[in-house]
């Protein structure tokens, strides 16, 4: 698999699937989350709403993963998970990777070969980004799957020089 850096908007890349930094109710929030639903129109909402009556009406848990469709974006899925909010107190660093992992798992499943994740947890969740970073590319490179283009989308310098660091650690 080829990880690769880009500095922007993840709602512009022309990718497979798109993953979205949201929030157990899937119903929308702020960052990338509110980006995504602005841009991918009412039918990404949709879905999440039928999806919360189906299988999460208590919420997505933290850790998992779901598929929508991209609606107007480039992006054909998006794909919903939860991270973990930071905290100092308690380790949630396994809660993290598994967001990672869950979604490259859904991303299989739907036969995606090319994907762009966020750097879940490090905005809003307040996950400090150097850490964010090793435990996503981490995690990314551990995991088997049949993606062959995943992509880190950052929209701050800080953001992409943490990932950039992280990349030149074995
Ligand atoms: N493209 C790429 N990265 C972005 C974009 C974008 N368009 N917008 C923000 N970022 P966050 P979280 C960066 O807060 O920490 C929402 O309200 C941002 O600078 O989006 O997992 C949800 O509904 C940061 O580095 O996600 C949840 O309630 C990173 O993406 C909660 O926030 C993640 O920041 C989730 O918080």
């Amino acid at each position: 698999m080829k990880i690769t850096l880009i500095r922007g908007d993840i709602t512009e890349q022309q990718v497979d699937a798109v993953v979205n930094a949201a929030n157990s109710s899937l119903l929308g929030g702020g960052g990338v989350d509110g980006a995504i639903h602005r841009k991918g129109g009412p039918e990404i909402l949709d879905e999440c709403r039928k999806l919360r009556a189906s299988h999460y009406g208590g919420g997505l848990p933290t850790g998992q993963a779901v598929a929508t469709t991209g609606g107007l974006l480039p992006a054909e899925w998006v794909i919903h998970t939860v991270g973990p909010v930071y905290s100092a107190a308690e380790d949630r660093s396994a809660q993290l990777a598994s967001c990672y992992r869950e979604s490259l798992r859904v991303a299989d499943d739907l036969g995606v070969e090319s994907i762009a994740f966020p750097a879940v947890s490090a905005g809003v969740y307040g996950w400090p980004m150097q850490d964010a970073a090793r435990i996503a590319v981490g995690t990314v490179r551990a995991t088997p799957t049949k993606v062959t283009d995943a992509r880190f989308v950052l929209f701050s310098t800080d953001a992409y020089a943490a990932f950039e660091h992280a990349l030149g650690t074995p």
